[in-house]
């Protein structure tokens, strides 16, 4: 870690998602002392939490927005504050959570309402997150790629704008992220 990047001003992140799509376990991954017990004894967000932590080349400033339904209404209500001085949006989806596919894409069409009304066209990255390393070994994820390309990447693709930058990744705890995403 170099002093003159210790010193900039922090990079803020907004994670948001479905409750239990995996947005505090993607924040553990990005800090150095997470470790898999850590991930079990995750308990569900109540409303908002901020972390601030050193990632290999910068500081973040991490938003964890909790995901359940009484949240979600109200960040969008408020979103200028929440968006205000925001570099990127990480928007976090279990593919695993098939039944929940429509919710999670009515709450990303909410989002960008909101950021094109307010003009804060924030690059977002799509978290297609719990993509574990076997899931298409189960007999209920056998045509897992499939699905998640007809499912969400094409749907996403119409819900997001072209005057927004977006990529999609597929991720998972079990496998090591790529810091440099951020
Ligand atoms: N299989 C699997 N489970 C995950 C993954 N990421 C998180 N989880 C689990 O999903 C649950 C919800 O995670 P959490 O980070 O609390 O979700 P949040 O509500 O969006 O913050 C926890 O039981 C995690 O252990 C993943 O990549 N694969
Ligand atoms: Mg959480």
């Amino acid at each position: 870690m170099n002093d003159f990047t210790n010193h900039s001003k922090p990079k803020k992140i907004l994670i948001m998602g479905l409750d239990n799509s995996g947005k505090t376990s993607i924040l553990l991954s990005l800090r150095e002392n997470a470790n898999l017990l850590s991930y079990i004894s995750l308990k569900p967000t109540k409303g908002l939490v901020v972390e601030e932590f050193d990632s290999d080349e910068q500081k973040l400033v991490c938003w964890d927005l909790g995901g359940q339904a009484q949240y979600r209404k109200g960040y969008l209500k408020d979103f200028s504050k929440y968006a205000k001085q925001t570099t990127k949006i990480l928007y976090v989806i279990d593919v695993q959570d098939k039944k929940r596919y429509g919710v999670a894409l009515e709450y990303l069409q909410d989002l960008i309402n909101f950021l094109q009304k307010d003009e804060q066209f924030i690059e977002i990255s799509v978290f297609l997150h719990k993509y574990d390393p076997n899931l298409i070994k189960k007999e209920e994820f056998k045509d897992i790629y499939q699905i998640v390309n007809s499912e969400l990447v094409d749907k996403i693709k119409t819900i997001i704008p072209d005057n927004f930058n977006y990529s999609f990744f597929k991720t998972t705890i079990y496998t090591i992220f790529e810091k440099s995403l951020f």
